[in-house]
């Protein structure tokens, strides 16, 4: 079969699942939430995102699949709460259909509705070059979804060429540090100086501040040095399955 027709079976077919990769506060080391992240298992095989994500971005499938991942995360979420777990927040990714096109904030609330998930454990992640081409829109969407309780969140911070007065328009809580300058934030000068940035830019907006694609302890010493919040990469911990994530959150009492 087609992979487009194979992707458009996949959510009634249950072939989606998700994987959780836990954030850590630098500090104190605790799991401070997840990043819910999709994994396709296809009759064929195991699909990353790369692959399929664009291609669900560009024919519109991606709007059933964004709802089947924020419903899952949310019904997750529940459980664990349920069975004792947490409270953990788990973040969502939306893709810019989702933010232009569809009515996310509805269907956001109606799933809070439906899980009963307290509005905080859900956050959005968001990118620039989500939102800047259509800034306006955009940033009443997300005051949409502030005022319904969810945290939000600027993924891939830094590729984007936000301004300053751009970053304020959208109502984030925290912004993360694309991993592309944590590569080299040990051995070149100007990744060194952007990641600083990024931290004091984010803490003189009162935003809290993560660092993704954390893969040495050199680069978590950095990162402690300078004041960052929260990490997350393989060096503290690998995208894993919702059971095993759940199990690691009940370790952490
Ligand atoms: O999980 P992985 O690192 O392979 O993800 C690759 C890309 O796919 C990342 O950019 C990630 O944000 C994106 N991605 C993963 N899960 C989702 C999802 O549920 N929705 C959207 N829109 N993007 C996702
Ligand atoms: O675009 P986004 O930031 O949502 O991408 C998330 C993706 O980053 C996930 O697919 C996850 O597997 C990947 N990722 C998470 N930690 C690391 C890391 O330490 N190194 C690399 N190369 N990728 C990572
Ligand atoms: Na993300
Ligand atoms: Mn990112």
């Amino acid at each position: 079969l087609e992979l487009l027709t194979r992707l458009g079976q996949a959510v009634e077919r249950g072939e989606f699942r998700l994987h959780y990769q836990p954030k850590f506060d630098l500090r104190s080391g605790r799991i401070t939430g997840a990043e819910a992240l999709l994994r396709w298992e296809s009759p064929q095989g195991m699909v990353m995102p790369e692959t399929f994500i664009p291609l669900a971005e560009e024919t519109g499938l991606i709007l059933s699949i964004g709802h089947w991942v924020m419903r899952t995360a949310c019904l997750h979420n529940r459980a664990w709460l349920d069975a004792g777990i947490g409270p953990i927040p788990v973040s969502v990714n939306l893709s810019r259909r989702q933010i232009v096109h569809g009515d996310i904030a509805a269907g956001v609330a109606g799933v809070l509705a439906e899980t009963g998930l307290p509005a905080e454990l859900l956050e959005l992640e968001v990118t620039e070059s989500m939102v800047l081409p259509d800034a306006e829109q955009a940033a009443a969407v997300m005051q949409r979804l502030r005022a319904l309780g969810v945290r939000l969140s600027m993924d891939d911070f830094g590729t984007g060429y936000s301004s300053l007065s751009q970053l304020k328009r959208f109502p984030v809580q925290s912004l993360k540090i694309d991993r592309s300058f944590l590569r080299e934030v040990t051995t070149d000068p100007d990744s060194a100086a952007i990641v600083k940035a990024i931290i004091s830019l984010g803490h003189n907006l009162d935003l809290r501040v993560l660092a993704e694609g954390v893969e040495t302890a050199e680069q978590q010493a950095f990162l402690g040095a300078n004041g960052c919040d929260e990490l997350q990469g393989f060096y503290l911990a690998r995208p894993m399955p919702a059971e095993r994530f759940a199990e690691l959150l009940r370790h952490q009492a």
